[in-house]
């Protein structure tokens, strides 16, 4: 008899995911993924003036918010015909790679290394470390307080290495909190540049609306050089410990065999070159991206709009006691193909089109690991991308900021039509984001967004199709029901960010 395993709410993400596997002989042999809030962010643009979206659409998500605000530009860029002067596109790529590092540190130490790491080993530390102790008094509090899942086994880098007090090893712990002080050192350089954060007042279409004065720009490259080292001397070697103690989550969470990317960061002012490049891998074959294949199904979501509309023609109507329905999130598709987005995606598309910095990086990992290119597709392989696609952007990063001229223009004029229709299509740390944008007499009369977790974590869609992570799940093995921490694990890998998948 299959046995059913719900784990919902799924912590340790952004917004609420329900995960429902059905279990076969020790084996997830189907997976139901439920985003369960609405935000309703599609509807409230309606009737806005066009130049509020990049304000609106940056409160979808904390996290993610710079990229909802330059994907809003990229499409009022594209329905102004306007683009942004050489230090407007600099500092735009800045904001947004400030954005995207403290993502993804915080995605690997906050949200997920605890799966991976022993952290009761913190409960015998005597020292005098205030971080540390913090540390101990929470673990201990939570084992007061929940069913912990069972610990990891012992990792050496995570319990060993470098930390030494009172005769204890504390390794990769003291990482976790350094983490939050990167995290916090990312924010502020995008914050120099922003105004604030995290929902950046400087974002607009044409560029950024305040230059860069020379003290700011000194600022950010203290701080990229602290992001930088701590990202190539603590955060890829902590992934490359994880992935050399648990080589068995190679083979776990393969999921769809699909990949999208849309591409981020212009490297030219039309955008037509990206340090992150796009294009669609199908069954192994790469293609260039064609915006107009995407549609999103309904069936098995929330809403009462009609199925399979292209972006550009879509309606959000919920729907919430809908038949049959177990999701707030639609099923995007591409050419009526599931997809996987984010970090695995862009490295696969990046390797494919011998990309001059991802594609060597990634080859010495993989040779060091002793595993082929295939491996990454899989649960340690996800990690391993978002960090090493880190290392990547925090060295360009450098040269952005070194490129900037101080003082120098920043945003170009542009006439607004009184109608008009524009897409943006960018990438956010979780992966694959697009805006649709309609104008009509002066006012937003249709605003559309399909986000990373919107792709990776739909519902199955019309012709009954799982979604990425539903497809992932399929095949995990399972210990102990009670403990499912195998099937979190796998879950874990995509970032999912529900908040931002429902919008
Ligand atoms: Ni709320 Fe987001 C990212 C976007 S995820 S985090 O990255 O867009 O769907
Ligand atoms: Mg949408």
């Amino acid at each position: 008899m299959p046995q059913t395993i719900t784990i919902n709410p799924v912590t340790r993400i952004e917004g609420h995911l329900g995960i429902r596997v059905e279990v076969n002989s020790g084996q997830v042999s189907a997976a139901w993924s439920s985003g369960e809030s609405y935000r309703g962010f599609e509807q409230i643009l309606v009737n806005r003036d066009p130049l509020d979206a990049q304000l609106i659409t940056q409160r979808i998500c904390g996290v993610c918010p710079i990229e909802h605000g330059v994907a809003s530009n990229l499409a009022q860029e594209m329905a102004f015909g306007a683009q942004p002067p050489d230090n407007g596109r600099l500092l735009r790529n800045v904001i947004a790679a400030a954005n995207f590092i403290q993502s993804h540190i915080l995605h690997f130490y906050t949200l997920s290394a605890v799966d991976f790491i022993d952290v009761t080993a913190v409960l015998n530390y005597q020292g005098a470390d205030a971080g540390l102790n913090y540390l101990k008094t929470w673990v201990q509090n939570e084992l007061a307080r929940v069913d912990y899942f069972p610990a990891a086994p012992l990792l050496p880098r995570f319990n060993g290495d470098y930390l030494t007090e009172a005769g204890i090893n504390l390794g990769a712990l003291r990482h976790y909190l350094t983490a939050f002080e990167m995290r916090a050192e990312a924010t502020r350089m995008g914050a120099l540049f922003g105004g604030k954060i995290p929902h950046a007042a400087t974002l607009f279409p044409g560029g950024v609306s305040q230059p860069a004065r020379l003290e700011q720009i000194v600022e950010a490259k203290k701080i990229i050089r602290r992001l930088r080292h701590f990202t190539e001397t603590a955060y890829v070697p902590d992934v490359l410990a994880v992935a050399q103690a648990k080589p068995d989550y190679f083979n776990l969470g393969r999921g769809c065999g699909n990949y999208l990317a849309f591409g981020a960061f212009h490297e030219t002012n039309d955008g037509s070159q990206k340090l992150f490049p796009s294009g669609v891998l199908l069954g192994g074959t790469l293609q260039e991206v064609n915006q107009s294949l995407i549609a999103e199904d309904v069936a098995r979501s929330y809403f009462s709009s009609a199925s399979g509309l292209h972006p550009a023609a879509g309606e959000t109507t919920p729907l919430a006691h809908k038949p049959d329905a177990y999701s707030w999130l639609k099923a995007p598709r591409y050419g009526g193909q599931v997809m996987e987005v984010g970090p695995l995606a862009r490295v696969l598309v990046a390797h494919r089109r011998n990309h001059p910095t991802i594609k060597p990086l990634v080859d010495a990992v993989l040779q060091r690991l002793g595993r082929p290119l295939n491996d990454l597709v899989s649960v340690m392989g996800r990690h391993l991308a978002r960090a090493l696609e880190c290392q990547v952007l925090v060295a360009r990063t450098e040269e952005w900021i070194d490129a900037i001229t101080p003082d120098g223009p920043t945003i170009n004029r542009f006439t607004k039509p009184a109608n008009g229709a524009g897409y943006g299509l960018t990438e956010a740390a979780r992966g694959a984001l697009g805006h649709w944008l309609q104008i009509t007499s002066g006012k937003i009369s249709r605003y559309q967004c399909v986000v990373p977790t919107t792709w990776n974590c739909s519902p199955r869609d019309d012709a009954g199709q799982p979604g990425a992570l539903e497809q992932a799940l399929v095949g995990t093995p399972i210990a102990d029901a009670a403990h499912p921490i195998e099937a979190v694990r796998v879950v874990r890998s995509f970032d999912p960010c529900v908040s931002c998948a429902v919008h």
